[in-house]
């Protein structure tokens, strides 16, 4: 159905690979009108608990494709930016909780498209950057933005202005990534993490996250008192009173997501 993706929902579980491995997975328009047509899908899709994003063969995404980018325009240029703008966005707010399985280079626009998704977990082999400076350009999908509210200012400073390359480990180190795995164990590792997410109150799991998402942009007053309208509203949820009954009678507790 889609051309430079694969999607599929495994016992709860969406796994989305962008599959362009010729191309190291880069992100050129055609990739990003599949993506922003699938992530309407997904939002749309109750079967779906967590998303997982991955990369075919030895890359995650080296960035937005070069080759076509070289040719644009300054207008043409901004459109692209603003598609790609769209598509992190949808994949930030998707309703579900998302992590990137960081295979291999993340570099550009696939590091920026790791960013907008809830939690990294990285190979051994992954490498990160925004090298976009080398090419005379910055970071158009959002990484100047994201970057430095994920790590910090030096850190983000320091990538964004050298353009270097990093390892899994300093990624790790940065805070950029959640866990470092052997590369055979990152899907195991995603999965883990995602069973348990999905053992959580799935309302619950979907609140936290948009309290999480929408507060970062907030200020504290305003994300205090999202806050608390969010938590009231777990109170009109079956999960709500399913969870502390069972954990007054030291029951498993059912979750229904409802
Ligand atoms: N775009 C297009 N093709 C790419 C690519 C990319 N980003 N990265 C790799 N490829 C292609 C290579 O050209 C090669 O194709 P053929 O030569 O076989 O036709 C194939 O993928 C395999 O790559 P290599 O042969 O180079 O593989 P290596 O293992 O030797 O090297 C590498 C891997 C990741 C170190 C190297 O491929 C590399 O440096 N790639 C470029 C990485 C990069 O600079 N990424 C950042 C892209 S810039 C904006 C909007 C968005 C952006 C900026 C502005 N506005 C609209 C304002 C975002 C910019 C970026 O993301």
């Amino acid at each position: 159905m889609y051309e430079n993706l694969l999607w599929e929902i495994k016992e709860g579980i969406g796994y989305l690979t962008l599959n362009r491995p010729q191309s190291l997975n880069a992100l050129n328009n055609a990739v990003l009108q599949e993506l922003s047509g699938l992530l309407d899908e997904i939002a749309e899709n109750n079967e779906v608990e967590v998303v997982v994003v991955t990369g075919a063969g030895k890359a995650f995404i080296a960035g937005a494709d070069i080759k076509e980018m070289a040719e644009k325009t300054a207008l043409e240029a901004r459109e692209f930016s603003a598609l790609g703008h769209e598509v992190m966005l949808k994949l930030e707010n998707l309703p579900q909780p998302t992590i990137a399985a960081v295979n291999g280079y993340a570099l550009g626009g696939g590091l920026e498209l790791a960013m907008a998704c809830d939690m990294r977990v990285a190979s051994k082999k992954a490498k990160f950057g925004q090298p976009e400076v080398g090419l005379g350009v910055i970071p158009g999908f959002g990484g100047t933005q994201r970057l430095p509210r994920l790590i910090g200012k030096a850190f983000a400073s320091e990538m964004l202005y050298t353009g270097g390359m990093y390892d899994a480990e300093q990624a790790y180190q940065m805070g950029l990534v959640n866990r470092v795995v052997e590369p055979e164990e990152l899907m195991d590792s995603v999965e883990e993490l995602a069973r348990q997410i999905m053992s959580k109150g799935k309302i619950a799991v979907q609140l936290a996250k948009s309290a999480v998402v929408n507060g970062l942009d907030m200020d504290l007053d305003s994300a205090l008192a999202y806050e608390k309208e969010i938590f009231a509203l777990c109170f009109a949820t079956e999960d709500q009173k399913e969870g502390m009954r069972a954990f007054i009678n030291k029951e498993k507790p059912q979750f229904k997501g409802k």
